[in-house]
């Protein structure tokens, strides 16, 4: 990582609002690739959990590394979307499971989503699977996507697939599952139909299950 990445990676973990953009900024004028850049604040955010663990910072810190973490990623989302194609390849209903209120994971999956581009309707946090389902319908999707970044919660993406069964729906859409503690092994175990470790897995994941 370069001297630049490493000191925007700090800066988010200080919660250096100013310093971040500023450093983005430069990162960008230097020809550093917005994905390269991207990949540096994800870091800073599991350097986060690291510390968070360690008990060596609290919420407040992590919230406000947060807060700076989805600024940073919004002002690079302009840079993102303009690599992206111009091809709609199909919806996906996108949101975080509810009982759960982490949202940078999904947000930057819904940018890469689009950079690729899917029409993304992003459901937000906290979304029961009722709303999955009907968000489903109504936007004619081809795709549920599901995060979760609990323990608690992941049971919830097993909610919405039985309910998409239940109501004889479940063929009309492919699952696509994440988040820190999904696994494939979870995936399989819940029967949906894939499970992606980072945005850009997802974006593979979702071409493959477009395509299939
Ligand atoms: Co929370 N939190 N948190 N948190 N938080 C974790 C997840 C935790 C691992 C931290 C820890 O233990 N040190 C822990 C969970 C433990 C567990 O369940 N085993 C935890 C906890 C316990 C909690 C609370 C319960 C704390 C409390 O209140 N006592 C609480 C729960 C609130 C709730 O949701 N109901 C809570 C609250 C918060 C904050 C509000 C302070 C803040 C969230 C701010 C926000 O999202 N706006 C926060 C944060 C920031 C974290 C950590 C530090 C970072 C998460 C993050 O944003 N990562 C996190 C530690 C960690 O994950 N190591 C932690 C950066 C992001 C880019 O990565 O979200 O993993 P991630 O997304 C990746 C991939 O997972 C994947 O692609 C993304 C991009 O590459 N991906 C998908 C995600 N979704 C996908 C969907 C897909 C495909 C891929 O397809 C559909």
């Amino acid at each position: 990582m370069s001297d630049l990445l490493l000191s925007i990676k700090e800066a988010v973990i200080e919660g250096e609002e100013d310093q971040v953009i500023s450093l983005v900024e430069s990162a960008l004028k230097e020809g550093t690739e917005a994905r390269a850049i991207l990949d540096a604040l994800s870091e800073s955010m599991l350097e986060i959990g690291e510390r968070w663990n360690r008990n060596d910072i609290f919420i407040p810190e992590v919230m406000g590394a947060a807060d700076v973490f989805q600024k940073a990623a919004t002002f690079l989302e302009p840079q993102l979307l303009a690599g992206g194609g111009q091809q709609k390849l199909g919806t996906i209903v996108l949101g975080t499971v509810q009982g759960d209120l982490h949202n940078l994971g999904k947000n930057l999956v819904a940018v890469m989503l689009r950079t690729a581009g899917f029409n993304v309707v992003d459901l937000g946090v906290n979304v029961s699977a009722q709303q999955f389902l009907e968000a489903a319908a109504q936007h004619q999707a081809s795709i549920i996507g599901l995060s979760a970044l609990l323990t608690t919660t992941m049971m919830e993406q097993k909610k919405v697939i039985d309910l998409l069964t239940e109501t004889g729906v479940r063929s009309k859409y492919k699952v696509m599952v994440g988040g820190a503690p999904i696994s494939q092994k979870w995936s399989d175990e819940i029967g949906s139909d894939g499970y992606a470790r980072n945005a850009g897995e997802a974006v593979e994941l979702a071409r493959k299950l477009i395509a299939a």
